[in-house]
């Protein structure tokens, strides 16, 4: 009998099934799955594309079956951000620069506010969502993470709209891991949610290491990472 050790006969009708197969993470009523930045810029053809950006579209879209509740957010900058290399003279994309609040990387101009370049990927179904919260639109501030700036005080206002709504657990999912996922999954343990980020839904800049230890930190911080198919 093949596979005998794995499989058993279910009601004698000859199906067979596995009898040590992991269970499934189902998502309750008070789960919500936060989608980061899933936009033309950090897409191929875009201003700051994310290599392999694109094939996390089919992955979410696959998962927002088994959601309640649905976040989106879009990085949304003003022309001439604090982000941006072009705002300093001799300053290079992927170099970084000291401001108020800290030390930032800065990127190539990215996702300005009203461009097809910040719109979100025409691959993205996701008719279920709820709310799209948009972020980095100070002009002085940028803002990886979806529940606040990088001043790490100025709130955008998702952990009040969650708590608000009975939420105690997020999936964070989108672009990109070591950046905007990683912040937000960070900053939601920070305000009591249980948080897993679903890794092959995410797709990484991978700046200088920024990959490993972004991961590290999350791990540190109680972040649990699980893949796509502990849920569908
Ligand atoms: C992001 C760099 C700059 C992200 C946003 O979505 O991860 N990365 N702005
Ligand atoms: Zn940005």
């Amino acid at each position: 009998l093949k596979s005998a050790a794995a499989f058993g006969l279910v009601g004698g009708l000859g199906i067979s099934m596995p009898l040590f197969a992991a269970a499934k993470i189902k998502p309750a009523a008070n789960a919500a799955l936060i989608v980061v930045d899933v936009q033309n810029c950090f897409i191929e053809g875009g201003t700051l594309p994310v290599k392999g950006g694109a094939e996390v579209v089919p992955v979410i879209n696959k998962l927002a079956d088994a959601f309640q509740n649905i976040v989106v957010t879009q990085d949304w900058h003003t022309p001439g951000h604090a982000s941006f290399a072009s705002t300093y003279a001799g300053k290079k994309p992927f170099e970084s620069t000291k401001l108020s609040y800290g030390s930032q990387v800065l990127w190539p101009d990215h996702c300005v506010q009203g461009t097809d370049d910040a719109a979100l990927n025409k691959d993205l179904k996701l008719p279920t969502a709820q709310i799209i919260i948009r972020k980095g639109f100070h002009k002085d501030m940028d803002s990886y993470s979806a529940f606040e700036e990088a001043d790490h005080k100025t709130a955008t206002g998702l952990a009040g709209y969650l708590k608000a709504r009975g939420v105690k657990t997020v999936f964070v999912t989108g672009l990109a891991t070591d950046f905007c996922v990683a912040w937000t999954a960070m900053d939601a343990r920070k305000a009591g949610f249980e948080v897993y980020v679903i890794e092959d839904a995410t797709r990484a800049i991978d700046l200088n290491g920024s990959l490993a230890a972004a991961w590290k930190q999350m791990a540190a911080k109680g972040v649990k990472r699980i893949q796509s198919t502990d849920i569908v």
